[in-house]
């Protein structure tokens, strides 16, 4: 549903949401698919870094933090000076000192550029006569990032050709495992020795990474988060943005988001991976499906020669499937009644099977010739399913299964060094916390206090580090950067939830880590900055193995640093390194540097979000004199017997805002109950909220958002005027 802005005073109408939305989604695809050469610049991204000036390399957002981060033996702060593309400073302050980060081993200070809000490219920062990369800073900065984080899916599809027109002709391919020779598969899949004496289609679906094979586990979280994408942008008013024809996928055009036309093609292989009815374990997941050997590198996906087998079902990927296909049957259920219909189907009986074979775990040891995916604790994938299962049916038994594990009060629901495939507890909560459903009001209170906790915890991790990571020195495994983007998902969640500013800088500084602000002075993104990754491991995106091949695609995301040293290549080459810095970009390195879908599914996520107006409410744009001020009312949830909403109040002023108190009426009896960030009262119809006192500024330009809780029986009419009293808006 469109959010409504309100024009208070002034001769300047602000640009409505609808508008806004449409242009971003006309932008979103610019005519020829994104080939550039990866590292054309020359960038020699082998070295160590070029600069101790450490930033996002691709730049900031002009509402958003700007930090960056300076490695000095410097005992005392140092002037910072922020320089145009003409090398004109046009900002300057002095550094912070922060002594030495555990993670990088490294003495590093803090530049705080935020207060600068004027927009253009090629700026620099210097410190201590040394420049950082250049930067841009733009609203529109993360447009091109969510599309090529995107196609990376289209790009990872298997069972279908990827298309010159769509990808470039460097990534352009024959489809792979559709039964062609060599290919030994998938659309006549045999089980391994023992599990089943029978073959299944299951074509289609991504690859999971650098490897070839498809595991029901891994596809579940990466599924959720992308789904979760579309359906999050929906309550902020901003879906048009992951709308039909907005990514270069061969369904454009086909009146169905395409974010759901990807996802879709992961989610009708998830489904043939269950067992059907009439065979044993019926209504069960297989694990996984994948070549009999490891396969060498490169091998592109239609010369594949191994058998491919399926391995026997388990509960976690049974769960996975459980969750997905609700979270699928409420989500799809205005572009495609019956899919919606056969999703939950699958996922009533993918429950059901689970809770009768609750203990088939994955082994650790199934490892041959694809990831084993092992995990040994499934109540909490039981706990999502629940969850995903109740929001969209609202029956008793799943809501009691939900309100019956421990998971529900767990305080280790998110878990500190962030959620991933095999812990998806969080998963649940998210849903719990942003869905409507029956769960009483103190409990969905309960549960949304435990995303704001959370994000609260990965704010103060930020805060005591050099380069402001959400996850502690210890989490440097196997995949970090994923969970480094999984705990900016919770963040930007409790933004949505609290309007709070807070969460969102906690999220968008988050990209600033993934983008360039390292220790390695490296955006773990290929294409984007000015030294990015671009060897990561894969059997056909092997260009350091291949020079006929091309390097990954541009938005493809590195598993990032991982102290465990778990390949050949990182054990030879990064002994001794400190936890953030055990990463090399080399195509050997699969456990430093490989690509996966669990890993950009959060980077789809979190471009979306970044690519996003910040107050969800289009607007913006620059201060006009003599305007006065918008206020922008959402709803964010709804329930059946209430619902919470935020309000932004923007000064499209050029006079600072100093104390603020906006008044509205109700026509349908609503009534606050509780609020944060401001002092809600009501008498009779009419509302009034005050400012909280720390938010009682509002800088030219700047937003404030508080939120509410109300009663509400029927119809939920939207104010339809605001009365603001605030000095600068008149
Ligand atoms: O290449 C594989 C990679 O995609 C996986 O992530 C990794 C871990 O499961 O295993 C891979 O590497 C294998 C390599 O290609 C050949 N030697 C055995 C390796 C598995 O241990
Ligand atoms: O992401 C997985 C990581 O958490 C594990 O530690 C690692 C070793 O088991 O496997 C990772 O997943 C890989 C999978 O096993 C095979 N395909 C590539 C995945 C990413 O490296």
């Amino acid at each position: 549903m469109p959010v409504p802005t309100y024009p208070l005073r002034g001769p300047r109408r602000t640009v409505s949401w609808i508008a806004a939305a449409a242009l971003s989604a006309a932008l979103l695809v610019t005519g020829p698919a994104t080939t550039s050469a990866v590292g054309a610049s020359g960038a020699d991204v082998s070295a160590a870094a070029d600069t101790p000036v450490r930033t996002n390399q691709l730049g900031y957002l002009p509402d958003g933090p700007k930090r960056a981060t300076v490695v000095t033996t410097s005992a005392a702060p140092l002037t910072w000076q922020l320089k145009n593309a003409a090398g004109a400073a046009v900002a300057s302050g002095t550094t912070t000192v922060r002594g030495t980060d555990t993670a990088s081993r490294e003495a590093t200070q803090l530049a705080d550029f935020s207060s600068y809000t004027g927009t253009g490219s090629g700026f620099t920062l210097v410190v201590d006569g040394r420049s950082s990369h250049p930067f841009a800073i733009d609203a529109g900065l993360y447009k091109a990032l969510r599309s090529d984080a995107m196609s990376f899916f289209y790009q990872q599809r298997s069972g279908i050709a990827i298309e010159a027109s769509l990808a470039g002709a460097a990534y352009a391919r024959p489809a792979g495992h559709l039964g062609v020779a060599p290919n030994k598969g998938d659309t006549s899949v045999p089980c391994q020795a023992g599990v089943c004496d029978y073959s299944r289609d299951v074509r289609g679906g991504w690859y999971d990474a650098g490897d070839q094979g498809k595991y029901v586990v891994n596809g579940g979280i990466t599924t959720w988060l992308m789904v979760n994408a579309y359906e999050r942008a929906g309550r902020a008013g901003t879906a048009a943005a992951l709308g039909d024809s907005t990514l270069r996928i061969p369904e454009r055009g086909n009146s169905v988001p395409d974010v759901l036309d990807e996802a879709r093609w992961e989610l009708d292989f998830l489904l043939r991976m269950q067992v059907p009815v009439g065979r044993p374990l019926a209504g069960m997941a297989f694990h996984k499906i994948h070549d009999a050997a490891w396969t060498a590198l490169p091998t592109r996906p239609e010369q594949d020669d191994q058998q491919r087998e399926l391995h026997r079902p388990s509960t976690a990927a049974t769960l996975n499937l459980a969750a997905t296909a609700a979270q699928c049957a409420r989500v799809y259920a205005p572009y495609d009644a019956a899919f919606a219909a056969r999703c939950l189907d699958s996922a009533r009986r993918a429950w059901t099977a689970a809770r009768a074979n609750p203990s088939m775990i994955a082994p650790d040891s199934d490892g041959t010739g694809g990831g084993a995916y092992g995990d040994a604790t499934v109540s909490d994938e039981f706990y999502w399913a629940a969850a995903e299962l109740y929001a969209t049916t609202g029956e008793a038994a799943y809501r009691d299964a939900v309100t019956g594990s421990s998971w529900h009060t767990s305080a280790n629901a998110f878990p500190g060094a962030g959620f991933g495939w095999a812990d998806t507890s969080a998963l649940g909560r998210l849903t719990l916390a942003t869905v409507p459903t029956g769960l009483s009001a103190s409990d969905t209170a309960r549960i949304r206090a435990s995303v704001t906790a959370a994000a609260d915890g990965y704010l103060s991790l930020m805060a005591g580090q050099g380069y402001a990571v959400p996850i502690p020195s210890t989490a440097y495994v196997w995949g970090s950067n994923s969970l480094v983007a999984n705990n900016a998902v919770v963040m930007a969640v409790a933004h949505d939830l609290t309007g709070q500013q807070r969460y969102r800088a906690g999220a968008v500084e988050t990209l600033d880590y993934l983008l360039g602000r390292n220790t390695l002075d490296l955006s773990y993104v290929t294409g984007y900055g000015t030294r990015s990754s671009q060897n990561q491991h894969h059997r056909f995106w092997a260009h350091q193995a291949d020079a006929s091949l091309p390097h990954p695609p541009a938005g493809s995301l590195a598993g990032g640093p991982n102290s465990g040293l778990q390949d050949p290549v990182a054990e030879q080459q990064l002994p001794g390194c400190a936890p953030a810095a055990c990463y090399i970009d080399d195509i050997g390195s699969y456990s430093t540097n490989e690509v996966a879908v669990n890993w950009n599914a959060p980077l789809v996520w979190l471009a979306a979000y970044a690519a996003e107006p910040s107050t969800g409410g289009g607007g913006g744009g620059d201060p006009q004199p003599g305007a006065g001020c918008a206020v922008t009312y959402r709803v964010d949830s709804t329930w059946t017997s209430g619902f919470t909403a935020t309000v932004t109040v923007r000064n499209t002023s050029t006079t600072a805002v100093d104390g603020w108190t906006l008044g509205w009426t109700y026509t349908g009896g609503q009534r606050v109950t509780s609020a944060w960030s401001a002092t809600v009262g009501q008498s009779g119809a009419t509302v009034t909220a005050k400012d909280a006192g720390w938010n009682r500024a509002i800088a030219p330009g700047g937003t404030v958002s508080f939120g509410f809780q109300a009663a509400v029986t029927g119809a939920n009419p939207a104010p339809t005027a605001f009365t603001l009293n605030a000095s600068a808006c008149g």
